[in-house]
């Protein structure tokens, strides 16, 4: 790779100047081009990061109370999970590497590579990259399948993903979401588009930037190791995933209403 393009490079180099107001967006941005070059994104990712970014400035770049609670529910169902199973794409793997392995450390879970434009080098560029920020063991294999499914992302690990009962995914195509549902798997979504298909279909929706939401949850794990059992399943009991869908686009609602008073 062409080192005078890491991230860290171009701010240091002062491309990306310290005082620019969207500094955080454009190193990301970097990040994911670096990715790119390194075979763990597609070109498409870059499409739907930039999806992504519009619906980060509706809900104002921050974690709302609705992505928060959805993230706590999360991890609740994470930590009472027997076999649960984080999913992981080029767009994940390019942003939040060590959170992903950090998180599954502290659910206890099994990392999986599953992508839409799969090939073996860019699942073993995945499998590398997160073994690279301390995954001891990542599942690469595809030796089963979803049904209903066709397109590459139907290829899962027997042992990882077919198995599972709880599934972490972010960034995903709503069929895929859905067959999981199908399989009678609890499917936690991270998606910034409230209304994407898997938005709609998983059982908990983070509407959340991946960069937030995983360390949110990190810092949840940690703090619910505490709690009782009991008081885990009750937060999970008491989640509505569409009321919480509503609320975030109520969220956004109101938030462009006042925003469009303000100017
Ligand atoms: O790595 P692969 O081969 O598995 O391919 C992955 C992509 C992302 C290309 C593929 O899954 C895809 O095309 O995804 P979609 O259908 O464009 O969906 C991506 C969804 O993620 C959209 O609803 C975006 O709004 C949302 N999104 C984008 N960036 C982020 C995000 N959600 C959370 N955090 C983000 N940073």
């Amino acid at each position: 790779m062409d080192k005078s393009r890491s991230s860290d490079a171009w701010s240091l180099r002062g491309l990306i100047p310290d005082n620019h107001p969207r500094r955080e967006s454009l190193i990301v941005r970097e990040k994911l081009v670096e990715a790119l070059e390194n075979g763990i994104l597609v070109a498409q990712g870059l499409i739907a990061h930039g999806r992504g970014e519009c619906f980060d400035y509706l809900i104002g770049e921050k974690t709302q109370s609705f992505a928060e609670l959805a993230e706590k529910v999360a991890v609740a169902m994470l930590l009472l999970a027997k076999n649960p199973v984080i999913s992981v794409n080029g767009n994940m793997a390019a942003l939040v590497p060590k959170e992903i392995v950090e998180l599954a450390r502290e659910v206890n879970a099994k990392v999986e590579v599953n992508l839409f434009y799969r090939s073996e080098e860019r699942v073993k560029a995945i499998a590398e990259e997160l073994k690279k920020n301390g995954a001891e063991k990542v599942l690469t294999e595809g030796d089963a399948t979803i049904p209903e499914l066709f397109s590459e992302r139907r290829k899962v690990s027997k042992e990882g993903m077919y198995s599972a009962d709880v599934v972490l995914l972010a960034m995903e195509d709503g069929d895929r979401t859905q067959a999981l549902v199908n399989m009678g798997k609890k499917v936690i979504a991270i998606d910034l588009n409230p209304l994407s298909r898997t938005s709609l279909s998983a059982t908990v929706t983070i509407v959340d930037n991946v960069i937030r939401a995983f360390p949110n949850m990190i810092r949840f794990a940690r703090e619910m190791k505490e709690v009782r059992r009991e008081e885990i399943k009750k937060l999970i009991d008491q989640f509505d995933n569409k009321k919480n869908l509503s609320e975030s686009l109520k969220f956004i609602s109101s938030r462009l209403i006042q925003l469009s008073e303000d100017l």
